[in-house]
């Protein structure tokens, strides 16, 4: 998978190359990575990207030239590499979408800056548009990072054998079991028995009834989407009655 960011900040992505399992991705070859500064595709001699927007208003619009130059030159390094705007009007990042991207042979991420991007930039030459949620950033960059981030773990053989079978952990629509390692005893609190048992039968058990009632608690909307099988039911029934019995 080769990542090409578009980006007036390119140093923002140096620490984030340089870390963990992103770094590891790269020097295992199982990810190429380059940025490209808009601003050198900006013609004028100060190398403006932004400009005023018609029509009036606050705020400032980048400019269309510098980011279709730049989008070009993308486009030769990687011709079948998709184009995806990092924009609050884009579609909600999520795991599937994680997915997806995951298993593509390029893409471009376009961070935008200030108020927005030339909209005749967002038709023509971007095919995608994501949000990384309802909130509001200074600019792509942060979401750019996000979204790399998460799609390259999926990647095969990013991660080790170990993590492999977690990846759907929660594309599967629970959250992880609680975890617990050395010491067994902390500040007086123990670790549960049956973690300690070597029963791998029963340690699966409780391991999906710690998923199932922490979703419940702390996520009841990723339950609702989700269809239950056989063995959930029977530990939400279970858990329906001690409830019940309390309230009686
Ligand atoms: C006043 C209207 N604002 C839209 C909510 C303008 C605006 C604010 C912030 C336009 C762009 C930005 C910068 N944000 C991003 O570039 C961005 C973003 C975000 O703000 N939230 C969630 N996902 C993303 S992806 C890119």
């Amino acid at each position: 998978m080769f990542f090409t960011v578009l980006t007036i900040f390119p140093e923002m992505f140096d620490p984030f190359w340089a870390h963990g399992i992103i770094r590891k991705a790269i020097e295992e070859k199982k990810i190429l990575t380059s940025t490209i500064n808009i601003r050198d595709y900006a013609r004028d001699r100060h190398q403006v990207t932004d400009d005023r927007p018609y029509g009036g208003g606050s705020g400032m619009v980048m400019k269309p030239e510098p980011l279709a130059g730049a989008i070009r030159a993308a486009a030769q390094t990687v011709p079948e590499a998709k184009t995806v705007l990092l924009t609050p009007q884009g579609q909600v990042f999520d795991q599937r979408m994680a997915q997806e991207l995951a298993s593509w042979d390029g893409l471009v991420l376009i961070c935008g800056r200030y108020e927005g991007v030339d909209e005749r930039v967002c038709r023509d030459l971007v095919d995608y548009e994501i949000s990384i949620g309802d909130y509001v950033l200074t600019g792509g960059e942060l979401a750019a990072m996000i979204v790399i981030d998460a799609a390259t773990r999926l990647i095969p053989g990013v991660l080790g054998g170990d993590q492999a079978a977690e990846k759907d952990s929660f594309s599967d629509g629970l959250l992880e079991h609680a975890h617990y390692t050395r010491p067994r005893i902390f500040e007086g609190r123990e670790v549960p028995e049956v973690l300690l048992s070597g029963h791998h039968q029963e340690i699966e058990k409780w391991r999906l009834e710690s998923s199932l009632m922490r979703t419940l608690l702390k996520r009841s909307d990723l339950l609702q989407k989700k269809t239950l099988d056989r063995q959930e039911i029977e530990i939400l029934k279970k858990w329906h009655h001690v409830i019940k019995s309390l309230i009686q």
